[in-house]
């Protein structure tokens, strides 16, 4: 026998044993190391490797990487941190982070269609069911008109149309002049022809590129169009790391791409989307699920304004989420994001209302009230907004919403609604129950509110509300009519003999706002009373006269001046709001009609969810 092996062969020694099993292992482990190397068709490594197999990313995987209590986890995390690359590598690839999670959806989508007949299931997809793509063809299909109408909703009578073309012209100067002087950065300064980039988004970029895709493809520049999607694909860096308005990048950018992606179907859009929703949900991990006001897009860490009172979160900002959530519910099959606003509609709903008024002003850690200052103006206005918004763009089967927004305006109606000595109908604030007697331009916005809920209300209120409605926009018209430039003040009062004009110097500014022209578009679209196409028209031509300036378009510092002065400022929403409400105001109603479509806060199409192409269960 060999020496130190027993007649039986067993008798190794310690060492022997040890050199031998260490042996085997390694050969073991080779082995199964081989299996991956195998063709997939082989039969030996299916076996082997069934549940390990490497898969496709699909719309699951993604999902999963967002936990059910909507804690973005790990996973996400490191793919949105910022890359530690040197400078160099940075520029080559900047966004890698970001770039990386698009990737991952880009072969989500790339496998959609693999994976559409797979049954799956996942505990985080609340409400889903179990087809895991959204099929724009199939949405298209459910829209009762197409979107851009015959010929794009243009008019048969040569004065509007016109009118239009006039409203495209000012777009166009608009968008040439920000491509000059100020691409890629958030917005326009036309005077000294340079760009803004301020600090509302977090880093992000291009904001009057992203608020402009839709006006522009509806108007139909598509050259612009073109180049402003090619930025959006090639130069949108979600991979900020700044601090940001979780509000303003939601109107802003996740509208602005949504629409885009609707209107035109191009995956790039709802990809981009996608990502910077995902980016948005840390903002909800408060004690209440009440989401702070800023966010740091790369952190996730969240915080109330410096300014709000104790640490609290504002009414339009929390609830001016509802439709966009909705929306990348929708189209992520993940049911996650229409969770976050139904827990704050929840909250709201269970919380005491002074006088069934919702202040504005909520701690998002108690859940309560911080201060009884109620406005439909700034602060609170397109809460109001969302309300009715939400029930429409359920196909009138969120009847949660419809209930909230009807009580809302009864007490409304009941506290803040009042009638100058000069028969003017307007809505005053409130604090702690007394009444100050103003009303802002962001609170103009409320004719158009009201008139496009009129039809909807209890049948002995339509009428009263579709009066409510032309004697707001009225008021509102008067506040332009009664001014030099005949464009309106910040806000105007009621009180001390003033009937609809600004008093305080501070308040006669007039930064391209739409919330004037919006209610013309929509008493337009819902009367078809000429007077409204009339009133916008004043507004264009005192916006060419005043606002129009060698490089684009300006703010004026005070309204009742006869020379203005300049305020260097084209804002965003004079592209995503006050030109696109204009140029729908001298369209046929059939470009991008009402029963298919609800505009966001910043002007942005989104689709009415109709049960047909919903992948969400629908809100009960
Ligand atoms: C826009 O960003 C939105 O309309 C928002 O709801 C209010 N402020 C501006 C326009 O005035």
């Amino acid at each position: 026998p060999l020496p130190g092996v027993s007649a039986s062969g067993m008798g190794l020694r310690l060492s022997q044993k040890f050199v031998f099993l260490l042996f085997l292992s390694g050969l073991v482990t080779l082995c199964f190391g081989a299996l991956f190397f195998l063709p997939d068709s082989v039969r030996l490594k299916r076996i082997f490797l069934s549940k390990t197999e490497s898969q496709p990313v699909t719309v699951e995987h993604l999902r999963g990487i967002t936990s059910a209590k909507g804690e973005t986890s790990t996973k996400l995390k490191a793919l949105s941190r910022k890359p530690s690359v040197t400078n160099e590598a940075k520029t080559d690839k900047k966004d890698a982070g970001g770039e990386a999670l698009e990737d991952m959806m880009l072969s989500s989508s790339k496998t959609e269609s693999a994976s559409k007949d797979e049954k799956v299931t996942s505990s985080s997809n609340q409400g889903a069911n179990t087809d895991t793509s959204f099929d724009y063809n199939k949405f298209k299909k459910c829209l009762l008109k197409p979107p851009l109408g015959i010929e794009h909703g243009k008019p048969s009578d040569p004065q509007t149309l016109q009118r239009r073309e006039k409203v495209k012209e000012m777009m166009k100067f608009a968008w040439d002049n920000y491509k000059s002087f100020a691409w890629g950065k958030n917005e326009l300064r036309p005077l000294t022809r340079n760009g803004h980039i301020g600090n509302m988004f977090g880093g992000l970029r291009g904001a009057s590129i992203v608020d402009s895709l839709d006006t522009l493809y509806i108007m139909g520049l598509m050259d612009e169009y073109n180049d402003a999607k090619e930025w959006v694909e090639t130069s949108l860096d979600l991979n900020s790391n700044g601090e940001a308005s979780l509000f303003e990048v939601n109107i802003r950018y996740v509208g602005g791409l949504l629409s885009a992606y609707y209107l035109t179907g191009e995956e790039m859009f709802k990809r981009k989307v996608m990502v910077l929703g995902e980016k948005l949900l840390p903002a909800f991990n408060t004690p209440t699920g009440i989401p702070r006001g800023v966010i740091n897009l790369g952190s996730g860490t969240s915080w109330s304004w410096g300014w709000a009172s104790a640490g609290s979160s504002i009414l339009a900002e929390f609830g001016t989420l509802h439709l966009e959530f909705v929306h990348l519910s929708e189209l992520s099959n993940n049911g996650i994001y229409t969770e976050k606003v139904m827990n704050i509609r929840k909250l709201l709903n269970k919380i005491e209302k002074p006088h069934g008024l919702y202040p504005n002003f909520l701690s998002p850690v108690s859940g309560n009230w911080v201060q009884h200052h109620v406005s439909i103006g700034g602060l609170g206005d397109s809460f109001y907004e969302y309300l009715i918004k939400s029930y429409l763009m359920s196909d009138k089967t969120d009847e949660e919403a419809k209930k909230m927004y009807y009580s809302a305006l009864e007490a409304i109606e009941a506290n803040l609604v009042q009638k100058s000595p000069g028969g003017l109908t307007y809505m005053a604030e409130w604090r702690g129950g007394i009444l100050d007697h103003k009303m802002g331009h962001l609170a103009c916005f409320s004719g158009g509110m009201v008139v496009i809920g009129a039809d909807d209300g209890a049948p002995e209120k339509r009428q009263h509300y579709l009066d409510l409605a032309a004697e707001i926009t009225h008021t509102c018209h008067e506040s332009y009519s009664r001014s030099a430039t005949k464009l309106g003040p910040e806000a105007f009062r009621f009180d001390g003999g003033a009937e609809a004009t600004a008093t305080r110097l501070s308040d006669r500014y007039y930064i391209l706002r739409p919330e004037v022209i919006e209610s013309y578009m929509y008493m337009w679209r819902l009367t078809h009373d000429p007077k409204y196409r009339e009133w916008g028209w004043e507004a264009v031509e005192a916006l060419e006269q005043h606002c129009r300036v060698e490089a684009g378009f300006s703010g004026i510092r005070d309204v009742y001046a006869q020379t203005v002065s300049h305020d260097n400022m084209q804002q965003s929403f004079f592209l995503s709001e006050t030109l696109k409400y204009l140029y729908l105001l001298f369209s046929d109603d059939d470009l991008l009609p009402l029963e298919d479509w609800v505009f966001n806060t910043e002007a942005h199409p989104l689709p009415v969810v109709r049960k047909s192409f919903s992948l969400q269960k629908q809100v009960k």
